[in-house]
């Protein structure tokens, strides 16, 4: 069976890793306006480093939980063909041991220069007159996908759902496109669409579990690999 498996915020919540749109996610002490468009950037590019630095230190110290291992396990399982696909820009699913992770909103750990597109790893803060190390521009940007900009790998991800029998997604909300409509692409291929959530939205899906990742996961993921 092919899989693809869409992760959000809520799978990395447990871990310690804020939400958006929660009670005291990241969109109630930050105006999404100003930290993750393009034009906020180019207002004032030294509050979205702010805003990214303190994210990046701190994914750098949270550590994957028991939905990451269990989503990873499923793909090592090797039972199915597994396509795990995240909005998150953190490296956790890579931490816990998954292979070839989609990060369809990008990275943390990556920075893109504004002027030449080069891209390259970051660990340490960010600051706006970062030189990009390929055209030395002094326009650094973190290597994320703000709204009004392409996510990445749209063209594989498609392909991904159209040739899907199962997709799943964990801890999103499902209201930023196009990954809210990734439900709808899928039912129209014939999957069999499921949603675990603790607060699930439920429409669209063909079936839901309503529970953290942290449990709902890997008994989803003991469910199908046995
Ligand atoms: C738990 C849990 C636990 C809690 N266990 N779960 C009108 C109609 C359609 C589209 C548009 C429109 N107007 C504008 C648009 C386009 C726009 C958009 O969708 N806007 C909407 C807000 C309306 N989209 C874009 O601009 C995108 N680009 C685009 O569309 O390009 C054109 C295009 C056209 C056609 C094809 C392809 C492209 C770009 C969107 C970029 C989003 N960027 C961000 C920031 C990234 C960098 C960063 O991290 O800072 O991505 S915004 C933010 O939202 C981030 C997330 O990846 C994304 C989704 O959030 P997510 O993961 O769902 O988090 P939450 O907080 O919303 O939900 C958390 C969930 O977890 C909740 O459900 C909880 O219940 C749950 N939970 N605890 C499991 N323990």
């Amino acid at each position: 069976m092919k899989i693809v498996v869409l992760t959000g915020a809520g799978v990395s919540a447990e871990s310690g890793l804020g939400t958006f749109r929660d009670e005291d996610g990241l969109w109630t002490q930050y105006a999404l306006e100003d930290v993750a468009t393009p034009e906020g950037f180019a207002r004032d590019p030294a509050l979205v480093h702010d805003f990214y630095n303190a994210r990046r230190q701190n994914c750098l110290s949270s550590a994957p939980n028991p939905a990451h291992f269990a989503l990873a396990t499923l793909q090592k399982s090797k039972a199915h063909e597994v396509v795990l696909v995240t909005q998150n820009v953190d490296d956790l699913h890579e931490r816990a041991g998954s292979l070839d992770v989609v990060h369809m909103h990008g990275r943390l750990l990556g920075a893109l220069c504004a002027d030449c597109d080069a891209r390259w790893d970051v660990a340490a803060a960010m600051a706006v007159d970062d030189p990009c190390p390929s055209c030395a521009a002094p326009a650094s940007r973190p290597d994320v996908v703000w709204f009004g900009e392409m996510p990445y790998h749209m063209d594989e991800i498609m392909a991904d759902l159209e040739t899907c029998d199962l997709f799943a997604a964990i801890g999103t909300s499902g209201t930023v496109y196009p990954a809210a409509g990734f439900v709808d692409l899928a039912r129209q291929a014939g999957a069999h669409t499921i949603e675990i959530n603790p607060d699930p939205a439920g429409g669209g899906f063909d079936a839901v579990i309503a529970g953290p990742a942290t449990t709902a996961v890997p008994d989803w993921v003991k469910s199908l690999v046995g």
